[in-house]
C-alpha cells in the first residue's frame, strides 16, 4: 500500500476532510517527527480504532454493565484489562479513562477531596499540568506543593522532596512528568511517599512503553497507582490506563465511573487491547531497548555539537535542549524546524526566565523515528538537521531550511512509516 492510503467512504461522503487526512498521512510520513509524546501506530491498531465497537453504549465493568447488548464488548474489555496486567505485572487495570488528564483526576476523586493537599513536579520542571499545577483544574480544587530538579544538576533532589512531604503531608504524591530525561527512581518516592502518609501515583505516560519492553524501571511495587496514556511509547490510540494493586481496585473503577466518565470508548478499548498484544511480543522489547539507545547516540551527537542538554543527556526516550547557549528561543527554533520538515516542540527548561509561550528550550524524542526502523548510525545526522536547523533559525535562512527538508524527505522516504503502510 501506498500513500494516499484508500478511504472510498469517507473520499466520497466528505471529499474536503478526507483530503485533510491524505495530507496529514503524507506529512507524517516525510517529516522526521521528534515530538516525544508522539508516535506511529500500527495498522492492526488504526483498524481496530476504526471499528463498529464505537457504536455501542457499556457504562459499567464487564459483567456489571448499565446497557444490554455486551456480548462481545465485555470480551474486549476483558482481554484489554488481562492484557495490561499480565504486560506491566499489576492485579487490577482499568482500561476505560478517556485520556491522560482524565486519568489522573480519577485518581485525585479516588484518593482525596477538595481543597487537600496534593504533591508534583512543577510543570517548568518537568511535570504535568494535571499535578496540581495551578492553572489546572487539580491545582484550583486541591491544595498543589510542588518539587523540582537542582539548578545545577537538572535532577530530583530527593532530600528536598521528603523535606516538602513532611511538611505539607499531601494526600497524593506524583512522580513522572512530561519533561523528564531521566530514570524515575520509583522505589525513593516511595519511601518518601510512605514516610508522609501519601497515596504514590507513578504517572509513566511518557515511559510506558520503555516500561514493558524492559527500557526503564518499573514502578511495580513501589507505586500505589500506575496512570498512563496508551499513545506515547506504548504506541496504542489515544486512552489511558490505571493501574494498581487489588486494595485500591474499587476506589479506581468508582472514580472512573460513575464518578467522572460515562461510557468507555470501546473502539479505543480494543485498540488498547492490540496495541498491549504487539507490546507483548518480544520484538517490542528490542524496539523499547532501541528508542533509548537512539535517544542516548542523538544526545551525545547534540553535546558534541555544543547544545545544552538538561541533565547533561538522557536516560529514555527524551532530550530537553535549552537553546540559550545557541541565543535562539525555543519558539523560533521549534517553528524553524518545523518548516525544515523536522516536528518537535518548544518546551521550558528548569529555571526558564522566559515564558511558558516563549521558553528557552526545545523538546525532542526518539519513539517515532525508531518506530520508523532509523538506528545509531543516523543520529549523526539528526543532530546535524538540528544543528544547522537551529543555525538557520537565528539567521533567519530559509533557503537552508529547505535543504533540509529536501535531505529529511529523502531519508525518511527509505523509512515507511508504521501504520502508513501495509
Ligand atoms: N501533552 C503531553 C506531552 O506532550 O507530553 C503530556 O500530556
Amino acid at each position: 500500500m501506498t500513500l494516499p492510503l484508500p478511504h472510498p467512504a469517507l473520499a466520497a461522503t466528505d471529499p474536503e476532510l478526507a483530503a485533510l487526512v491524505a495530507a496529514e498521512e503524507q506529512l507524517q510520513a516525510d517529516t522526521l517527527r521528534l515530538i516525544p509524546s508522539e508516535n506511529y501506530v500500527s495498522r492492526a491498531v488504526l483498524e481496530a480504532s476504526g471499528t463498529v465497537l464505537q457504536n455501542k453504549y457499556s457504562e459499567g465493568y464487564p459483567g456489571r454493565r448499565y446497557y444490554e447488548g455486551q456480548q462481545n464488548i465485555d470480551k474486549v474489555e476483558r482481554l484489554a484489562i488481562d492484557r495490561a496486567k499480565a504486560l506491566f505485572g499489576v492485579e487490577h487495570a482499568n482500561v476505560q479513562p478517556y485520556s491522560g488528564s482524565p486519568a489522573n483526576l480519577a485518581v485525585y476523586l479516588a484518593f482525596a477531596d477538595p481543597g487537600d493537599t496534593v504533591m508534583g513536579m512543577a510543570l517548568p520542571m518537568g511535570g504535568h499540568l494535571t499535578h496540581g499545577w495551578g492553572v489546572s483544574a487539580t491545582g484550583r480544587w486541591f491544595r498543589g506543593v510542588q518539587y523540582g530538579v537542582r539548578h545545577d544538576t537538572g535532577l530530583i533532589d530527593f532530600d528536598e522532596v521528603r523535606e516538602l512531604a513532611l511538611k505539607e503531608r499531601p494526600k497524593i504524591i506524583f512522580c513522572g512528568g512530561t519533561a523528564l530525561p531521566r530514570t524515575i527512581d520509583f522505589a525513593a518516592f516511595a519511601e518518601i511517599a510512605r514516610e508522609s502518609g501519601a497515596v504514590l501515583v507513578a504517572d509513566v505516560a511518557h515511559i510506558a512503553g520503555l516500561i514493558a519492553g524492559g527500557a526503564h524501571p518499573s514502578p511495580v511495587p513501589h507505586a500505589d497507582v500506575i496512570s498512563t496514556t496508551t499513545h506515547k511509547t506504548l504506541r496504542g490510540p489515544r486512552g489511558a490506563m490505571l493501574m494498581s494493586r487489588e486494595e485500591h481496585a474499587k476506589a479506581i473503577d468508582k472514580a472512573v465511573f460513575p464518578g467522572l466518565q460515562g461510557g468507555p470508548h470501546n473502539q479505543t478499548t480494543a485498540a488498547i487491547a492490540v496495541a498491549l498484544h504487539e507490546a507483548a511480543q518480544p520484538s517490542f522489547r528490542d524496539h523499547a531497548h532501541a528508542v533509548v539507545a537512539n535517544a542516548r547516540a542523538l544526545a551525545d551527537e547534540l553535546l558534541a555539537r555544543g547544545f545544552d542538554l538538561v541533565s547533561g543527556g538522557t536516560d529514555n526516550h527524551l532530550i530537553l535542549m535549552d537553546l540559550t547557549p545557541k541565543d535562539v528561543p525555543g519558539k523560533v527554533a521549534a517553528k524553524a524546524l518545523d518548516r525544515a520538515g523536522i516536528v518537535v516542540n518548544y518546551n521550558t527548561v528548569p529555571y526558564d526566565p522566559r515564558k511558558p509561550f516563549d521558553p528557552s528550550g526545545v523538546r525532542i524524542g526518539t519513539p517515532s523515528l525508531t518506530s520508523r526502523g532509523l538506528g545509531t548510525q543516523h543520529m549523526a545526522a539528526v543532530a546535524e538537521w538540528i544543528d544547522r536547523g537551529v543555525s538557520a533559525a537565528g539567521a533567519g535562512d530559509e533557503d537552508a531550511l529547505a535543504a533540509i527538508r529536501a535531505e529529511v524527505a529523502e531519508l525518511m522516504a527509505a523509512f515507511p512509516a508504521p501504520g502508513l503502510t501495509a
